[in-house]
């Protein structure tokens, strides 16, 4: 299995996460990456490269235009302004408000583009987000010459990224980035199978209109876990997309054998949709030891989560999203990525 990686990820370095009434270190930073590279060398997964870079041609096709670019001059928009820590939204549009206009304050046009205030925009995030987004092409573009694994170690996460949305520490929807270049490529249907703790609100969003992406997300119920408004089993897709879009939420404190029944019933409905290729936004903040989260996943049972991905046959793009806090992480990434070798 060929790895993706590429350090520019560290240029997102942000020193505020709105957390608990509090500004704290957020739980999103670049010692994840490394200890996640690290383990996965350590099991033998040495074939690291860097990403080529591809531009913003693909993006353009998942994300709003206008999103992008104020992700680009934010920081600089935000410093101009004279505010003095990161830029963290405050004023939301939200039931009743206009959502036509996007301010031209940067303080009003944050609001506009956020789904969530945790995640603080900081300078080199978008360059970071770039980068990610080229690790994860990167990764599809080697499925595409015709390998069946590629693992692209996205920093920093996408899969809460919308058509104009950022938040959750993510900017650029990987997953979907991905997703549509293996589509140019010649794909007709490809899956996004999302295994992170949270549900995948931003790929949910891209994806829950068309008939040539089947979204599957496994997550902490919304009535309990962030993102809150999105996840539930009833949202089932909608026009050409109806009955492409598949929830699994699950309770807190759900084990592996409980979860992996619901991953199961995932598999099955991907294949039977005739995926060409599976996108697995890997979230390792299903373990037991997640500081945000609340599964029980345990660092064994990433194996057999690989394993039972890899019994459909299908190629698999694995890029990386969640998991925090304990350096296991990196094991946990590394025996998802061994059971699918097999
Ligand atoms: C990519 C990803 O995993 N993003 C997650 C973003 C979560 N941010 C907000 C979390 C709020 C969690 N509240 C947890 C209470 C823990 N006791
Ligand atoms: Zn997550």
């Amino acid at each position: 299995m060929r790895v993706f990686y590429s350090e520019k990820h560290r240029l997102r370095d942000a020193s505020t996460e709105l957390h608990g009434g509090l500004l704290v270190k957020p739980f999103e930073g670049p010692f994840r990456a490394e200890w996640i590279l690290e383990a996965v060398k350590e099991a033998g997964f040495t074939d690291v490269h860097a990403p080529a870079e591809h531009g913003l041609k693909t993006a353009l096709k998942v994300h709003d235009a206008g999103y992008l670019d104020f992700l680009a001059t934010c920081w600089e928009r935000w410093q101009a302004a004279g505010f003095q820590g990161e830029a963290i939204a405050t004023s939301f549009p939200c039931r009743r408000s206009q959502i036509a206009r996007v301010p031209n304050h940067i303080d009003g046009a944050l609001g506009y583009y956020a789904n969530s205030a945790e995640t603080a925009i900081s300078g080199g995030t978008y360059e970071a987000a770039v980068a990610s987004m080229d690790v994860a092409l990167s990764g599809g573009d080697w499925l595409n010459a015709g390998n069946r694994f590629a693992f692209s170690l996205c920093r920093p996460p996408g899969h809460h990224a919308g058509i104009d949305l950022f938040g959750g520490y993510c900017f650029i929807n990987n997953a979907a980035v991905a997703a549509q270049r293996l589509l140019d490529l010649g794909a007709r249907k490809v899956a996004i199978l999302d295994v992170d703790f949270h549900h995948g609100n931003g790929t949910q969003d891209i994806t829950y209109r068309r008939d040539d992406i089947f979204f599957a997300s496994l997550h902490g119920e919304p009535a309990n876990a962030f993102p809150y408004f999105l996840g539930y089993a009833d949202e089932t897709g909608e026009g050409a997309g109806e009955g492409l879009n598949a929830n699994y939420p699950l309770p807190s404190g759900t084990p592996f054998d409980v979860w992996s029944a619901a991953l199961a019933d995932a598999l099955t409905r991907i294949t039977a949709y005739g995926a060409e290729v599976i996108v697995v936004s890997l979230g390792v903040d299903t373990f037991e030891q997640d500081p945000i989260s609340f599964f029980k996943l345990k660092t064994p049972d990433y194996i057999r989560m690989g394993e039972m991905i890899a019994k459909t046959g299908i190629p698999v793009l694995t890029l990386m999203e969640g998991g925090y806090g304990v350096p296991e992480i990196g094991l946990n990434v590394a025996n998802v990525l061994k059971g699918l070798e097999g």
